[in-house]
């Protein structure tokens, strides 16, 4: 039914062999990564109904999906950790028996992709061969998944070749859920919202995904694999898994300089690790390394060295724009998905405040016409792009180096209406844990719910720690102990009011001030005031 010849790692094919005789498919098929696969699943999709292919001469080799509108986000009430103990998730996590789990989605998964195409998507998590990256294997019956992870992973033919025939690798298994029988007509976005389960089982390092075939339900290296299991594997392995955006700074000598930095969602992360200094801070200059996860392993000195294990961007769109991010709007120009935005007359995408003025006419995220008196906005809030991080402008030139890049400093962040300053470093290691662990964002819109309520958000780890958060606690404080030497730890916040409500501060590129007052603090520099805080 497939070609087994391709890998001579056992594990790999006994698992196969298991999972299609459970989803029954109609095909099944290797993703190899290449370009000829991507135009050949693309176009598929444009013919079946699924994608739209943009305007060639504005949006180069880039299509438009629209999402099933109850498969728009990530579900975190149906997320389980199943780890061996119920303590072992602890009281931030949905918990169940892993054999109970397991049961319950091996009854899902039976039949589940009869009338569709299996599709086995070897990818590394990092450079492939660095020895801080780790390999993967999803199991999908979405084309919409494999071309998604061709951006966002290392994927395909030579993910597959480092695989040794002895080599571990995490299993990746998802399905929408929707099987098709005889001669049934497919819809444009197959799902089950109603059966939507995202398990994740610690001990056999295993994920298993239903009903969704959205975001970090179905591109299962990201959140899933990066944050949830690779946080096991890091506190077994001593390493660091963290949901932080890593940047380069270059002074005007040509210093280099990197940092981590954790903010909770709707911060503007993706912002910061593209920031464009001002005109007046001449010769300073932001490097991209990662706008989203981090993994840091102690070199052998000991000293933390961090890769970004993704490679591509999956962005919100709305808010996005030339002049909140150009970085960000030059790295989906082109060969780029967007999920869930609008269609212009002219065959380009388009989103809430991408420009000053809306277009006078488009198709929104529904399919719909849509002008501004529309009452609705025309790209959901939760829109994505997915755009190669090769294609970013402030790309670092070591951003796939396999050895990764050394962090010099953690910035933990939020939104935070008052109380919390625009910057302060930590005392030392032990208080900045403290900084990272009571750390909160007042919520927005966009994350639906009561507006301007602290939520707290330790580490901005709360929904991606997949194990107990006490123990991803005392995980920081033994990194402490295991490291030689301790990145400097701060707090920032871009979105203090003054008493009209009113940021007190401009943001964006002026963050550069507060990167330098850093840096500077890092080499001993300038002096600091010790406060009340
Ligand atoms: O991303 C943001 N950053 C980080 C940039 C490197 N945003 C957008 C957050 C929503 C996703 C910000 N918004 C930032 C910020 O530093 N600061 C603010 C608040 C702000 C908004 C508008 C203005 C100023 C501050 N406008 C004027 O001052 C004209
Ligand atoms: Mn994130």
């Amino acid at each position: 039914m497939y070609d087994r010849s391709k890998t001579n790692n056992q594990k790999l094919l006994n698992w196969l062999d298991e999972v299609i005789a459970l989803c029954k498919p109609k095909d099944v098929r290797w993703a190899d990564g290449s370009e000829e696969e991507w135009k050949e699943l693309c176009e598929g999709m444009v013919e079946s109904g699924s994608m739209i292919r943009l305007n060639e001469e504005k949006r180069p080799n880039s299509y438009l999906v629209r999402s099933d509108p109850r498969d728009v986000a990530r579900v975190e009430d149906q997320t389980f950790i199943c780890s061996d103990q119920e303590v072992d998730a602890g009281p931030t996590n949905n918990w169940e028996d892993p054999a109970v789990m397991k049961a319950r989605m091996n009854e899902l998964y039976d039949g589940c992709m009869s009338g569709r195409t299996m599709y086995i998507v070897p990818f590394s998590m990092g450079p492939i061969g660095s020895p801080i990256s780790h390999i993967g294997v999803e199991i999908s019956d979405s084309p919409y998944v494999v071309v998604n992870m061709r951006i966002m992973t290392r994927m395909g033919s030579a993910a597959l070749a480092a695989l040794g025939p002895d080599d571990d690798f995490v299993p990746c298994m998802h399905s929408v859920g929707k099987p098709l029988a005889e001669g049934e007509q497919d819809v444009p976005w197959p799902c089950n919202p109603d059966n939507i389960l995202i398990t994740h089982f610690p001990t056999d390092r295993l994920i298993m995904s239903y009903g969704s075939g959205y975001g970090g339900n179905a591109l299962l290296g990201k959140k899933c694999f990066a944050l949830r299991i690779a946080s096991c594997m890091a506190r077994d392995q001593g390493w660091m898994a963290e949901h932080m955006l890593i940047l380069g700074v270059e002074d005007p000598q040509g210093e280099r300089f990197y940092l981590g930095a954790a903010f909770p969602s709707a911060c503007g992360k993706t912002n910061m690790a593209m920031l464009i200094p001002p005109a007046e801070m001449e010769g300073w200059k932001v490097w991209t390394v990662g706008d989203d996860i981090a993994w840091i392993k102690p070199d052998a000195d000991g000293k933390p060295r961090a890769i970004n294990p993704e490679a591509g961007f999956f962005g919100v769109a709305p808010c996005t724009s030339y002049k909140t991010n150009p970085n960000a709007m030059e790295s989906l120009r082109a060969n780029s998905l967007f999920t869930n935005v609008a269609l212009t007359d002219d065959g380009d995408v388009w989103w809430e405040d991408m420009t000053d003025e809306p277009p006078a006419h488009l198709i929104d995220w529904k399919g719909r016409d849509w002008t501004p008196d529309s009452d609705e906005p025309a790209a959901h809030p939760n829109a994505r792009f997915t755009a190669p991080a090769g294609q970013c402008p402030a790309i670092d030139p070591a951003w796939e180096d396999p050895a990764g890049v050394p962090i010099k400093a953690f910035i933990f962040g939020g939104r935070r209406v008052a109380d919390v300053p625009l910057i302060y470093q930590a005392k030392d290691w032990e208080h900045g844990i403290y900084v990272g662990a009571t750390m909160g964002s007042a919520t927005t819109a966009a994350a639906s719910g009561e507006v301007g309520k602290l939520r707290r958000d330790p580490m901005a780890m709360l929904p991606f720690i997949g194990y107990n958060v006490g123990d991803y606690f005392s995980h920081w404080f033994k990194m402490g102990e295991s490291l030689s030497e301790h990145p400097a730890i701060f707090q920032v916040n871009w979105f203090r009011l003054d008493e009209d409500g009113k940021f007190l501060w401009p943001g964006f590129g002026q963050n550069m001030r507060v990167l330098r007052w850093i840096i500077e603090r890092v080499r001993g520099q300038v002096g600091a005031d010790e406060s009340a805080l």
